[in-house]
């Protein structure tokens, strides 16, 4: 099915996070409007956003019993400078140009041999919001890496697949990598990101990583970076019903890393290494207690007897489900309004509580001109002191507290100049009240690019 480019908005719609405490991660990312689970999501992608297809296993299997051939035709691996590497890059270029992506071989040197990066451009989207999705394509050179990382590989393979299948228009731009070298360094994502130029760079609305997502005694763990990806992915499993955990060992340890150090939003999937799971943790995921995620990590035995059909299908499928919601969603504007409409009390004479709104997936800094709606009730708001925090914790004073104000409510838009501040993050409305009686609490606040 054709979407003619025309019927997908313009405007990024406005958004509210009705009950939410921290606000919807809203950006030009994420299409989605708030949704409870991964068929709302689905159903409903908000506006632009369309529903993803199912990501079939069999077909991703597939992939990972053509690197199991060619690692046991190649010495055994598929390591960086060995030939089942650059046999793994020539089988994964095959579908993709079959499959009428425009690929980009990019070749770079490390320990004296020559690595390869396999870029795959979906033609068409807004050249200026480009959604990217990665996997590292070798192996250790202890043995094939079917779970480090061609079960990553073979996911981002097939749902690069099942968008040519589609014939997808995202209204972005869609951008599918294979990085080389990962395991000596994250060498291939580094070339990649350090060589591309600023302006290139800028485009990158988001990177999604799969590194070992399909591990035999699997967890479910998402990034806990950019809030709009996490968003995706969160809401693709509370839709199955499925709990997952933040990531905590990944910050660094894969090829995220690279394109969130150059100031990239980011998120990913892992089912877990080399660390034991947890009694709670195979309560709610099943599996072995006691027993490593990955047993076979960087071992001879990671073969393609070394992976959990059930979390390859999940992670799948939930990456499709984030590229369409990401890729599909309305490219940000000028007058977006990121909005948390929960109640916040304010404590009498207390401590200052916060409300925080969370923007993710714009490029650059904030305006400067940022304009900032507070809508607090309380009486005597001569007592209130109200600042708002941008992402890196500068305080911009809104309200100072007045002892002859007795009128009641704060609801006015303040203009902050925050040129200096990166748009994307998590912003906070700061609000305290410094004078014995009158209470009162956040009803709502906003901004607006
Ligand atoms: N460094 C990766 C495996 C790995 C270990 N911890 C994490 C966390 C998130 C992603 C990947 C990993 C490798 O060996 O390829
Ligand atoms: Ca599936
Ligand atoms: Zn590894
Ligand atoms: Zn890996």
């Amino acid at each position: 099915m054709t979407i003619p480019r025309s019927s997908l908005p313009r405007r990024a719609p406005r958004r509210t996070a009705a009950a939410a405490v921290v606000a919807v991660a809203v950006a030009g990312l994420l299409a989605a409007s708030p949704a409870s689970s991964a068929e709302d999501a689905g159903d409903r992608a908000g506006a632009g956003a369309q529903a993803a297809p199912d990501i079939p296993l069999a077909g991703v299997k597939a992939h990972l019993t053509q690197f199991q051939s060619i690692a046991n035709a190649n010495g055994g691996n598929r390591a960086h400078g060995r030939t089942g590497y650059k046999a793994s890059i020539d089988y994964v270029r095959g579908k993709l140009d079959a499959a009428g992506f425009v690929t980009t071989l990019q070749q770079f040197t490390y320990s004296g041999t020559t690595g390869y990066n396999l870029i795959a451009d979906w033609p068409g989207g807004d050249a200026n919001q480009v959604v990217m999705a990665g996997a590292h394509l070798d192996s250790v050179s202890s043995g094939a890496g079917i779970n480090d990382n061609g079960s990553g590989s073979a996911a981002v393979l097939e749902t690069a697949l099942a968008v040519s299948r589609a014939q997808l228009q995202p209204a972005k731009h869609l951008r599918f990598a294979w990085w080389g070298a990962e395991e000596l360094g994250l060498v291939g994502s580094k070339h990649y990101v350090n060589t591309l130029p600023t302006t290139e760079r800028a485009k990158i609305a988001g990177y999604i990583n799969l590194d070992m997502v399909g591990s035999p005694n699997p967890g479910y763990f998402v990034y806990d970076d950019d809030p709009a990806i996490e968003k995706a992915f969160k809401d693709w499993y509370a839709g199955i019903g499925v709990p997952t955990e933040i990531e905590t060992e990944g910050d660094g340890r894969s090829d995220h890393a690279s394109f969130k150090n150059a100031g990239i939003p980011v998120g990913g999937l892992f089912t877990g290494a080399s660390r034991v799971k947890t009694a709670a943790q195979a309560t709610k995921w099943g599996g072995t207690a006691g027993q490593a995620f990955d047993r076979c990590y960087h071992s001879s035995c990671d073969t393609t007897s070394n992976i959990n059909d059930t979390a390859l299908d999940r992670n799948s499928d939930a990456l499709a489900h984030a590229i369409w919601t990401l890729g599909t969603g309305a490219t940000p504007e000028p007058g977006d309004v990121y909005e948390n409409t929960a109640d916040v009390a304010i404590p009498d004479n207390g401590a200052a509580v916060t409300s925080t709104v969370a923007v993710s997936g714009r490029t650059g800094n904030a305006p400067a001109a940022l304009r900032v709606g507070v809508d607090v009730k309380h009486t005597w708001r001569g007592d209130l002191v109200v600042d708002l925090l941008a992402p890196d914790g500068t305080a911009y004073r809104l309200k100072n507290s007045s002892s002859s104000d007795s009128a009641d409510n704060v609801v006015a838009t303040y203009t902050v100049d925050a040129s200096s501040e990166t748009a994307n993050g998590s912003w906070r409305l700061r609000v305290q009240d410094v004078a014995a009686q009158d209470t009162g609490y956040i009803d709502s606040w906003k901004l607006t690019f």
